[in-house]
């Protein structure tokens, strides 16, 4: 079902900082800057590596708010990973798939993310604990 790993998702509380520190550190490059006001957060995409399945990134995470999903994640644990996002070819069939599983789904269907992707989360309390994202990216213009 799963293509690659997409992306993992980093909270930080000072988005620039932590840009920095990736940029700096690993000699990551960031290839797309958003505010996702749906989501709550202002974030970066850095690029780790092109793998058969695509591409993969680091999803830097700043809230913009304290009430928000990543604002909640930071006051209960601080900064750290807050989840995986996975690559699928059609989102809305592997949540149909996954659900049939019994997971309980945050996004019944498809959100906005990053980049143009078409992604939607699952629940982390039926996957071991793992906040995880399906990602749907983009089909390339041609
Ligand atoms: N990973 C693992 N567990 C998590 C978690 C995470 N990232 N975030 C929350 N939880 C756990 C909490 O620890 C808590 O567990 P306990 O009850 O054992 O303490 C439980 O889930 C409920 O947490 P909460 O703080 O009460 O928060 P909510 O239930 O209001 O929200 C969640 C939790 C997962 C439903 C919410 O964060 C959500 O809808 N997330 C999906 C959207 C999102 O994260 N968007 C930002 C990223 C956007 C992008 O990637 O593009
Ligand atoms: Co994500």
């Amino acid at each position: 079902m799963f293509l690659r790993i997409d992306h993992v998702g980093i909270a930080c509380h000072d988005l620039e900082e932590k840009i920095a520190f990736y940029e700096s550190t690993f000699g990551l490059t960031v290839v797309s800057r958003e505010v996702n006001e749906e989501q709550g957060v202002k974030e970066a995409m850095l690029h780790v590596a092109e793998g058969e399945g695509g591409a993969s990134y680091v999803q830097l995470l700043e809230p913009l708010s304290p009430e928000t999903a990543v604002g909640k994640f930071l006051a209960k644990r601080g900064e750290g990973v807050h989840h995986i996002g996975y690559g699928v070819a059609d989102v809305t069939r592997a949540l149909q798939e996954i659900a049939g599983k019994g997971v309980r789904l945050i996004d019944s269907r498809p959100r906005h993310g990053s980049m143009g992707a078409a992604i939607a989360f699952l629940h982390p309390k039926d996957v071991g604990g793992v906040l995880t994202e399906l990602v749907e990216a983009p089909r390339r213009s041609s």
